[in-house]
């Protein structure tokens, strides 16, 4: 009679640790799965959005017949599915960049670098909290940087839009991305003055704001970059801009550069 006991009691114990396991299992893989349909969406969005792609590789490669984790050019967190990476550079890709790409909450590093892209950056890309790589250079992507743009992106470390067409002035407000390591604005029509704000970069390595219409001094600020390694300033010396600016881009081995040099 005992012993009955002890077992139903066992049986009773094993089945509770297996429902227990099941549902932490079942919490596991179902968990954000309107975040994950969100982060589809999203990638949709960006491959309806795109005119021209001579590779087919989007057509090829983003097709909802496999998850969008295995998408070639796209990098999830592994517990939670979401996209982390986006990287769909030099391929040579006409169209726009749609504002679902704002819903990608978890993307880190956005890659858009190398191709043909026109119209403006969506403001919903700078509400994406997690950012800290966006490189959107070499394409020709036009408008203002908003005032807001580091509101946030507290984390945000690289960010290239060299070369392209956007003008207007260079927010002071950069400032506020106190983690920014690379900035480069170079090669694009940014006219004002050099915010003196840039100089509380103090983590900067790299900073090219040459070959634009900026005005002005260069800003007292600017030495306390201590950091800084690589820089192209608005000067009369354009020779110097190039050669600083083509060693940044070789070492980048982002060979796409004989097309905007000529
Ligand atoms: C969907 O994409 C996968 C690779 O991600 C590819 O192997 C497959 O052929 C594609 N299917 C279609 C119908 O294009
Ligand atoms: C997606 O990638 C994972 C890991 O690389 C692999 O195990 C799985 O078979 C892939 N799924 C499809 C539908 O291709
Ligand atoms: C990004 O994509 C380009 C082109 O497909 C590739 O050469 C490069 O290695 C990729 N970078 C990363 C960090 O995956
Ligand atoms: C995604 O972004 C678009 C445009 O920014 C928005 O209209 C839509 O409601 C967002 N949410 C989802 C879940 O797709
Ligand atoms: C951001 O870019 C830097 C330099 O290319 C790289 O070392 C780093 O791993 C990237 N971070 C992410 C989150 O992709
Ligand atoms: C920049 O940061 C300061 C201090 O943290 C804050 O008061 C200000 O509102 C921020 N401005 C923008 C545009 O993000
Ligand atoms: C940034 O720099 C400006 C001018 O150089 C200064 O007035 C301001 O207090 C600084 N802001 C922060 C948050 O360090
Ligand atoms: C930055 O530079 C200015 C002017 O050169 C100086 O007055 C200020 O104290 C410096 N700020 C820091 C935080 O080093
Ligand atoms: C983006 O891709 C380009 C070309 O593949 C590369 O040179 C650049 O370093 C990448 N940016 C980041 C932040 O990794
Ligand atoms: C279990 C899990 O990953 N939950 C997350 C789902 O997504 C929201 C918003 O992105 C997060 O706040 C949760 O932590």
């Amino acid at each position: 009679m005992e012993r009955v006991h002890s077992l139903r009691m066992m049986s009773i114990f094993l089945l509770l640790h297996c429902l227990i396991i099941m549902s932490l299992f079942i919490a596991a893989t179902t968990a954000n799965t309107s975040s994950t349909i969100t982060d589809r969406d999203a990638l949709l969005a960006l491959k309806a959005h795109i005119t021209h792609d001579p590779t087919n590789f989007l057509a090829k490669n983003w097709n909802t017949s496999t998850p969008v984790c295995n998408w070639t050019g796209v990098a999830c967190d592994i517990h939670s599915h979401r996209v982390t990476v986006l990287n769909i550079s030099s391929l040579n890709l006409r169209g726009t960049i749609p504002s679902q790409l704002g819903n990608l909450s978890s993307l880190q590093s956005l890659n858009l670098s190398c191709n043909r892209l026109s119209g403006s950056i969506p403001s919903a890309i700078f509400t994406i909290y997690t950012l800290k790589n966006v490189s959107l250079g070499k394409n020709q992507l036009s408008g203002e940087i908003p005032t807001n743009i580091c509101s946030n992106l507290p984390f945000l470390e690289f960010l290239s839009l060299s070369p392209n067409m956007f003008h207007g002035g260079i927010p002071s407000t950069l400032s506020n991305c106190t983690y920014l390591r690379i900035l480069s604005l170079a090669y694009n029509d940014f006219s004002g003055a050099i915010p003196r704000e840039i100089g509380n970069l103090t983590k900067l390595k790299v900073l090219y704001i040459g070959a634009n219409r900026l005005q002005g001094e260069i800003p007292r600020e600017f030495g306390n970059l201590t950091e800084l390694e690589q820089f192209s300033l608005p000067t009369n010396n354009l020779q110097g801009i190039i050669l600083n600016f083509l060693q940044f881009y070789s070492s980048s081995a982002c060979f796409c550069i004989h097309s905007f040099v000529h």
